[in-house]
């Protein structure tokens, strides 16, 4: 039985606070299961949060991005530095640690009050997960873990909105997934800021670093024009967030099995922390972290309104429609919102 304070949002955050575990899972799960407590509480937590080194690791699976992630926490843990981990994996429909990596993590950090460990998976749609990560990683940061960690499963997509919620972002790369150059899917020199090559105890671990090189030097899209693109909110940013430009990924070789590698790794990993802070880079990604969320919220919470007041025969009939191909969709947005319009204006 959880004490009687933790039924309040008071009682909550002082548990956090004070680093009751307990304290922390109930809110993970008022946050995931979107309890009546879920939006207080993120009110409550969000001007706590802000401190936190957030660090994206993704790449193919199997590659060892499980494995490199407890290598990296064990190092921290070493250095005193706590840390949150975070598995999201859009393609799984379980959570809870099931997968093998995680189960190596598990024995690994086990028992120590400095990592905490959460694996998340779809429920509904991918921009769903996307936001419950975004408010996970959130309570980890209020909390006053120092460095979060998320895994992700490279899959498109998500792999930019990690981008975009990730201060500094690790692309994993295995050797044998065919040729080298192909396996580097395209997109991916947008992300990086920081490239490991893993399993380089195998054949083919120094052609892929040597291809990525090849790829670095020919010069990657700007990544600051690349997040501009499309998507996003407008940002004015305030005249003294300037984003310096200069940053080239390093690549490093890891065998994330032996733990070798893993302290340079780690040391990229910093080195483009203080760069973030020194050049005013990380300013700018946050309000690129607030543009992109907002967007997500606002979007979801548009809709939302839209489905309550067409209701869903409405909508259902519309999606029979372009289905049937009787009307495309961007007319079918368009009447929908019409029909929206005259709702609230008569309501
Ligand atoms: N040979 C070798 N195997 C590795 C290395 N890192 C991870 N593995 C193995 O690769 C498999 C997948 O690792 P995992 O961390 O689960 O990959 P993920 O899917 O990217 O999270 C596991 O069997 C690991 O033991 C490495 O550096 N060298
Ligand atoms: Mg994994």
């Amino acid at each position: 039985m959880a004490p009687a304070q933790y039924n309040t949002v008071a009682g909550l955050v002082a548990g956090l606070e004070s680093g009751n575990r307990r304290a922390l899972a109930r809110i993970i799960s008022h946050i995931e299961n979107n309890s009546e407590l879920a939006q207080p509480l993120l009110a409550a937590l969000y001007p706590r949060a802000g401190q936190a080194h957030i660090i994206g690791i993704t790449g193919a699976p199997g590659t060892g991005k499980s494995t490199l992630v407890n290598a990296l926490a064990g190092l921290y843990r070493q250095q005193d530095i706590s840390v949150g981990i975070i598995a999201v994996d859009p393609t799984s429909p379980f959570s809870g640690g099931a997968l093998l990596g995680d189960r190596v993590r598990m024995r690994d950090l086990a028992g120590d009050a400095g990592v905490f460990i959460r694996s998340m998976a779809t429920r509904g749609s991918l921009g769903g997960l996307a936001q419950a990560t975004a408010d996970v990683i959130m309570v980890l940061d209020a909390a006053g873990f120092q460095r979060i960690i998320i895994e992700t499963v490279g899959v498109g997509q998500s792999e930019v909105e990690i981008a975009s919620t990730a201060y500094t972002t690790v692309v994993v790369e295995a050797p044998g997934l065919g040729d080298e150059v192909q396996a580097i899917k395209a997109g991916v020199l947008e992300i990086a800021d920081i490239f490991a090559v893993n399993k380089a105890d195998r054949e083919g671990a120094d052609r892929t670093a040597m291809a990525l090189q090849m790829m670095l030097h020919l010069g990657a899209p700007d990544r600051q024009q690349t997040m501009h693109h499309g998507r996003m909110l407008p940002v004015s940013l305030p005249p003294d967030i300037a984003p310096d430009r200069q940053w080239t990924p390093p690549i490093f070789k890891t065998i994330a099995t032996q733990k070798q590698g893993i302290e340079a790794l780690l040391a990229g990993i910093e080195d483009h922390n203080r760069y973030l802070a020194e050049s005013g880079t990380r300013q700018w990604r946050q309000y690129l972290r607030a543009a992109t969320e907002l967007r997500m919220i606002l979007r979801d919470a548009l809709l939302e309104r839209v489905l309550q007041q067409l209701g869903e025969e409405a909508i259902s009939e519309t999606v029979q429609a372009v289905a049937q191909r009787r009307l495309d969709p961007y007319s079918a947005v368009r009447q929908l919102l019409e029909a929206y319009h005259h709702r609230i204006n008569t309501a």
